[in-house]
């Protein structure tokens, strides 16, 4: 396994992620990126849209969304879609989502914008359903629809746009999905933590059981409420920014993530695009040098469900027991000089590792995915 996680680096990926200075031909983008299923950062590719200028003037969006009503996510932490003690067992562990609420654009926009340091809750205008062509309707003209090159490339239109705007405390735990992801940064910063699929084992897909957050505006407080009827969701057990405190823990338990080879770590800046190819892991966070709101706009293109997806399901199916001791992984990381990755898997489907190393991980169901 660790061979395969080499191979590819050396063979497509390379240590980090390639940047071009404009956008590829609808062919470039087919051969060099599409068909290798590797990820690029492009600069000036959306030079043109209105959004650039218009978008950073909280003024704007609030009157051209006056009558809006758009989704809003509370967490109490940033963390929507991740892993959260257990509301009945705190020392294991559920997956949480936010609390989402429809609410007038103005208002929602001050809610991510008010400062975050002194609020109860973090907000973060973000559905992944489309919104932009629906809640986000009269931004529409301030972006393009679609990415010509990528459709001309991918041979269709977008299958979903979805708009993100957050405050530096949102941050997006690791999973993959199953699109092409064109992701356009327009305002602040999106730091990536990306991993090709390859890479799977390295995730220590789980099952959680599903949880959501409901926040009640009187008391300010959030309550984590298991769903009914209880169903459980395969999700990436790594938190690749462990805290001081629980680094050591995190690393033993997750050894293959934090002494394989490093993650493919890249920023993208307002004016950028990142190509994030279908089933890659990653990690979200984000930061706008002024405080302000970062906010994003992304193209979902619909995957091919071809021999890459094949061969991922075989290797996700496999019963990885690594025999290579943490140390070996760990010189193995040192020999390469480089940059990470983070990536997120399909049919992720393990049942918790019970090996003393954490190394272990049992195929326990083929389930449709682990994204939600
Ligand atoms: O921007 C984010 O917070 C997450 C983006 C993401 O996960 C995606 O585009 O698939």
């Amino acid at each position: 396994m660790e061979s395969l996680w080499e191979e590819v680096r050396e063979l497509s990926l390379g240590n980090s992620v390639e940047r071009l200075e404009s956008p590829p031909t609808p062919l470039r983008f087919l051969r060099d990126f599409v068909s290798q299923n590797k990820p690029c950062i492009i600069s000036n590719a959306i030079s043109h849209w209105a959004a650039l200028s218009l978008w950073s003037t909280p003024s704007y969006l609030s009157d051209v969304l006056t009558g809006s009503l758009v989704s809003v996510h509370l967490t109490p932490n940033g963390c929507a879609d991740a892993l959260a003690p257990h509301p009945l067992h705190p020392s294991s562990l559920c997956f949480a989502s936010a609390h989402v609420q429809l609410t007038p654009f103005p208002q929602a926009l001050n809610l991510v914008r008010q400062n975050p340091e002194n609020q109860r809750y973090v907000a973060y205008l973000q559905q992944q359903n489309d919104c932009f062509r629906t809640e986000y309707g009269p931004l529409k003209s301030d972006c393009d629809d679609h990415i010509p090159w990528a459709s001309e490339a991918l041979g269709c239109r977008p299958e979903a746009v979805n708009l993100w705007i957050g405050n530096h405390l949102s941050e997006t735990s690791f999973h993959k999905d199953h699109y092409e992801n064109l992701y356009a940064v327009v305002s602040g910063e999106k730091h990536f933590i990306l991993l090709p699929p390859t890479d799977v084992h390295r995730m220590y897909i789980r099952q959680y059981p599903a949880a959501c957050y409901s926040y009640s505006e009187g008391t300010g407080e959030f309550t984590l409420e298991l769903e009914k009827p209880e169903r459980s969701v395969p999700w990436c057990s790594v938190d690749p920014y462990p805290s001081p405190a629980t680094k050591d823990q995190e690393s033993s338990k997750f050894p293959l993530y934090f002494n394989g080879p490093k993650p493919f770590q890249c920023t993208v800046k307002a004016g950028e695009m990142l190509y994030l190819p279908s089933m890659w892991f990653h990690h979200v966070r984000q930061s706008a040098a002024d405080g302000g709101c970062i906010i994003a706009v992304n193209y979902w293109y619909d995957m091919q469900f071809d021999i890459k997806y094949a061969y991922f399901n075989f290797l996700q199916s496999l019963n990885y027991q690594s025999i290579c001791n943490p140390t070996a992984l760990q010189s193995r990381s040192e020999d390469s000089d480089s940059t990470s990755s983070a990536k997120h898997l399909s049919n992720g489907t393990y049942a918790n590792a019970t090996a003393t190393n954490g190394m272990v991980m049992e195929p326990i169901q083929d389930s449709e995915s682990e994204d939600e």
